[in-house]
């Protein structure tokens, strides 16, 4: 079969990965149906550019409510999508908003992938479908080794981690039980002009552009010692699409090999709007940065701190481009830039911003 008349499951659609994927997909000949939730507002702003009338003659990206949350919906919604690939990308995916909403975060995130893989399975649609699970390197927590692979064992260090390892482990066995062309991706953090708003790269370009075009005082942020692997997510939802492209379904690795503090990427983001900050505190629950005008504009406020905190991300992605001939593009450095002038851009021209 050719991906022209294949057809695809996304859940998580709405988000970050489901955009960057959905038009991939749609790119490649796909017919795309997916998962978004009920809301009281539009949530749909990521994929608006790829919406399809649903009035017109055969529409490729069909969207339908539903919840990981809810067994019957998603049922449903694999019986009439009859997909050849599911990608399960919904989550409650904010590591510090899993300490407030730790059960909510199991049920979504954990037991929402096995009502997947078991609504393939009620379905009978082991042999024909293939399922890739949004694993993350969340799962390697606490250091255990430098850089962190497959076989790195894994320390989760917070309520979302814990719940993405029991859906780690549950498509692992389905996989082996079944027989399931079920495979993780264990991917470290992604970021692009779509990230999430209350993830730390997308605060900190936001408010760099807002600070530059006079619309913000200060940024709020938690600990600056913290360091991660960051890569695009344009590019690894290439390697999501790529491991259900193998005839063996398998976990893998998807990083940049190169970490870098959050302070770092404050700098960076700062420079890219010409504002040169210096550092003027001691430590992370000592003040912040001020700019060279000595004007104060980013300090530590504790309460973004983590109970549990993940100190260290840095992925080996050999396997991956050994096995998928994936690899990234994007620096960290070019990836700030990018986010950054996006937000300068996206500032200047929404007009609630504009009039502020
Ligand atoms: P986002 O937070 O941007 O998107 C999450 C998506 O899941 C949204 O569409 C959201 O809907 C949806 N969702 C949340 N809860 C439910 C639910 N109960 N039922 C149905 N849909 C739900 O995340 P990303 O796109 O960044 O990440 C995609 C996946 O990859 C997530 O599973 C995340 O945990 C995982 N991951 C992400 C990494 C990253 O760095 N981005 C790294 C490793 C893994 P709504 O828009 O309505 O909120
Ligand atoms: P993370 O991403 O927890 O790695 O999870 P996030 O951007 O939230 O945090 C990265 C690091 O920055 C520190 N930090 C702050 N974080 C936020 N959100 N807000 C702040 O003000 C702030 N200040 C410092 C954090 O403590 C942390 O160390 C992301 C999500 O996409 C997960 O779904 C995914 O699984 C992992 O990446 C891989």
């Amino acid at each position: 079969m050719t991906t022209k008349n294949k057809t695809a499951l996304v859940t998580g659609v709405t988000g970050q990965d489901g955009a960057y994927l959905v038009e991939l997909l749609l790119e490649k000949g796909y017919t795309v149906h997916g998962v978004k939730r009920r809301s009281s507002s539009f949530n749909t702003g990521r994929i608006e550019h790829l919406y399809q009338d649903p009035h017109v003659d055969d529409p490729r990206l069909i969207l339908h409510y539903g919840d990981m949350t809810d067994s019957t919906n998603l049922i449903r919604i694999v019986q009439e999508s009859q997909p050849d690939e599911i990608y399960n990308l919904a989550a409650q995916s904010h590591v510090q908003v899993s300490f407030e909403t730790p059960e909510y975060t199991a049920n979504a995130d954990a037991v929402g992938a096995l009502r997947l893989l078991e609504a393939i399975r009620i379905l009978g649609m082991e042999e024909k479908t293939r399922f890739y699970q949004a694993s993350t390197s969340e799962l390697y927590g606490l250091v255990q080794e430098v850089p962190q692979k497959e076989t790195t064992p894994f320390y989760p260090r917070s309520p979302y981690a814990a719940a993405k390892l029991y859906a780690y482990w549950i498509v692992v066995n389905y996989r082996e039980a079944y027989g399931m062309h079920a495979s993780n991706g264990i991917l470290f953090n992604h970021e692009s002009p779509l990230r999430g708003e209350t993830f730390v790269t997308r605060k900190i370009t936001r408010a760099a552009a807002a600070i530059k075009l006079g619309r913000q005082e200060k940024l709020y942020l938690g600990n600056l010692d913290a360091q991660r692997d960051w890569g695009h997510a344009r590019e690894y939802v290439r390697g999501m699409w790529l491991m259900l492209q193998q005839d063996k379904a398998d976990d893998y690795v998807l990083a940049t090999g190169e970490t870098t503090h959050v302070r770092q990427f404050v700098e960076w983001a700062f420079e890219d709007v010409g504002i040169k900050l210096e550092w003027k505190g001691k430590g992370v629950d000592e003040k912040g940065y001020c700019s060279e005008t000595g004007k104060c504009l980013i300090e530590v406020d504790p309460r973004y701190f983590r109970p549990t905190e993940v100190e260290l991300l840095l992925g080996d992605p050999a396997k991956a481009q050994t096995q998928l001939g994936w690899s990234h593009e994007t620096s960290p450095r070019d990836l700030a830039r990018e986010m950054v002038q996006s937000d300068l851009k996206v500032m200047q021209r929404d007009p609630v911003w504009k009039d502020a």
